[in-house]
């Protein structure tokens, strides 16, 4: 089989959440950033329903074979995980796993990015955009500092980005971060059964963007604006908060 490749966004959470499973089941393959505007052209060639990333692309040659989104990436990666690797299937309560994940990928992972590029695409436009251009090829590189005014504005339209949908962002996470303190409150250290499984990798990195862990690939130099950085401080010792901390230093080599 062809070494697969990982199309990602280094920014995006979704895309951490993929890039940690593959490497924690012991996946061999590449990663490849790309810049916001490409990734539609890139989608549309190889098919894709949607232009949202990560994307698995499986074949080294003609790209149609490929996988879109996080959690099935780990469905894939799952059934094709290195022979001495453990895996991240939920152990017990299947269902139940199932639908944290999903509820964690749907309203905390959505409400996190809104709440972090209310502020930052909206009023420091430019301490988003190193993020973007990080490890990209020089020509991408070229086009995305050519192009930032218009990726900036078509990402608030997508996004549904200003101040006031931020504080709507910033209350669902809180309602979000209560619901997982609450199941982390009996000082277990998974969210599902007694081992690391999926759900944890997805909770810790959606997370990740508050907590900024050193172990994550990409979050090094980002920079904060000044109420998601007090957010952060008023938060930091939030119980999922200190627990994705610890999951990142224990489980993200
Ligand atoms: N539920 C999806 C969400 C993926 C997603 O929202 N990706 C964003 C980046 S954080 C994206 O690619 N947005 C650009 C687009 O949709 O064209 C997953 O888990 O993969």
């Amino acid at each position: 089989m062809a070494t697969p490749t990982l199309i990602v966004f280094a920014i995006s959470h979704y895309c951490e959440k993929a890039r940690w499973a593959l490497d924690y089941l012991g996946v061999n393959y590449a990663v490849k950033h790309i810049a916001p505007g490409v990734h539609h052209q890139l989608a549309k060639k190889l098919g894709a329903p949607g232009s949202s990333l990560p994307i698995l692309v499986l074949s080294g040659q003609g790209d149609q074979e490929f996988i879109q989104g996080s959690s099935a990436i780990i469905d894939w990666a799952e059934a094709n995980k290195a022979a001495d690797a453990r895996s991240l299937a939920p152990q017990i309560n299947q269902q139940q796993a199932l639908d944290m994940e999903r509820r964690l990928d749907d309203v905390l992972g959505v409400h996190v990015r809104r709440f972090y590029y209310s502020e930052a695409l909206v009023d420091y436009p430019q301490s988003v955009r190193p993020i973007f251009t990080r490890d990209l090829t020089l020509l991408q590189r070229w086009l995305v500092t050519a192009a930032w005014g218009g990726i900036r504005k078509r990402m608030i339209k997508g996004m549904d980005l200003g101040p006031e949908q931020g504080m709507q962002s910033r209350e669902l996470v809180v309602t979000e971060m209560e619901w997982l303190d609450g199941l982390l409150a009996d000082g277990r250290s998974f969210l599902s059964g007694d081992t690391l499984s999926r759900v944890d990798i997805t909770a810790a990195s959606l997370l990740a963007p508050l907590v900024q862990p050193e172990q994550h690939p990409a979050y090094g130099d980002i920079q904060i604006g000044p109420k998601v950085a007090a957010a952060c401080k008023q938060w930091e010792q939030q119980t999922c908060l200190q627990w994705t901390r610890a999951i990142y230093q224990k489980n993200r080599g």
